[in-house]
């Protein structure tokens, strides 16, 4: 077949690849394979990742899971050191794809950290969890430090942070609930949780009419502890140092611990922890 023409991919081939793959070949042999019978490389490479991703997705419904959701994502495909947020160069410092976590370095400077603490400091209450018995919020005994919500675009140093984030990870930035500010002194720790809302319980369809599902979320380090108070995945035995102006993003396409985004702030030992969080969620936040 000539090169300038387009290679269909047929049901076969689709068919074909799903035996390979269940056959225990690995992604390279398959594309090597496909190339030896003339396919053109992009071609094999897409019609393998489609063909793999639309199969697992198959699978995941039967077994009943809830559907994969659009995520946000930074733009990581050619491996570069910095991404370009718009008015900041972002520096890559980990890439992980199962869970799907990012750690970003210099997201903030410093005098951004500092002013985001002390616009928060006056506000700050016990922080509360969103109730999903009944969609309210409550005190939870697993989240022992203080917060506060901005709004969204609340002012112009939150609204400059916002979109740099949209920018940096692809995501609208009408989609951010209000950025979070949290404070923790020694002693004070988030036990390790899921950010998405759990679609058995019942408060859970009030609170998806605000925007729908939250499909990540965008931990930035303020204030560094000087003991303890990173940030942990325990599936994957995992734990992101709350380092000034740095963060980590993770998403879950599904909610669901098949996505291994349980997570948590672990105890800080000595100094304190200061955060801002950012969650995404799958349509515009009202
Ligand atoms: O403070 C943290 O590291 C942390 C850990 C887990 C924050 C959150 N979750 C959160 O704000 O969702
Ligand atoms: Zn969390």
């Amino acid at each position: 077949m000539s090169t300038t023409q387009t290679q269909q991919v047929t049901p076969q081939l689709r068919q074909w690849i799903i035996e390979q793959a269940e056959a225990g070949h690995g992604a390279e042999a398959v594309v090597k394979a496909m190339l030896a019978s003339g396919w053109q490389e992009d071609i094999a490479v897409d019609a393998l990742e489609s063909t793999l991703r639309d199969h697992l997705e198959q699978k995941a419904l039967q077994q009943g899971m809830p559907a994969a959701l659009p995520v946000p994502e930074p733009k990581l495909d050619e491996s570069p050191l910095y991404l370009d947020a718009g008015d900041r160069q972002v520096c890559v410092l980990q890439n992980m794809y199962n869970p799907r976590v990012v750690v970003f370095g210099g997201l903030l400077s410093d005098e951004e950290c500092e002013a985001l603490i002390e616009i928060a400091r006056p506000r700050l209450a016990r922080s509360l969890t969103v109730d999903t018995q009944t969609g309210g919020e409550e005190v939870n005994a697993d989240r022992t430090s203080r917060g506060m919500f901005f709004r969204p675009a609340e002012n112009e140093l939150v609204s400059r942070i916002e979109s740099r984030i949209a920018r940096l990870v692809n995501w609208p930035e009408e989609n951010g609930e209000g950025m979070q500010i949290l404070h923790y002194r020694p002693g004070t720790e988030y036990k390790p949780h899921y950010d998405y809302f759990d679609p058995a319980q019942p408060g859970t369809p009030s609170i998806l009419q605000r925007g729908g599902q939250r499909v990540g979320t965008l931990v930035m380090y303020l204030a560094e502890p000087e003991k303890g108070g990173g940030t942990i995945f325990p599936d994957v035995h995992l734990e992101v140092a709350p380092k000034r102006g740095n963060a980590v993003f993770f998403t879950y396409e599904r909610p669901h611990p098949s996505t291994r985004t349980l997570h948590g702030g672990s105890p800080v030992l000595a100094g304190e922890k200061w955060i801002a969080t950012k969650w995404l969620r799958e349509r515009r936040f009202v």
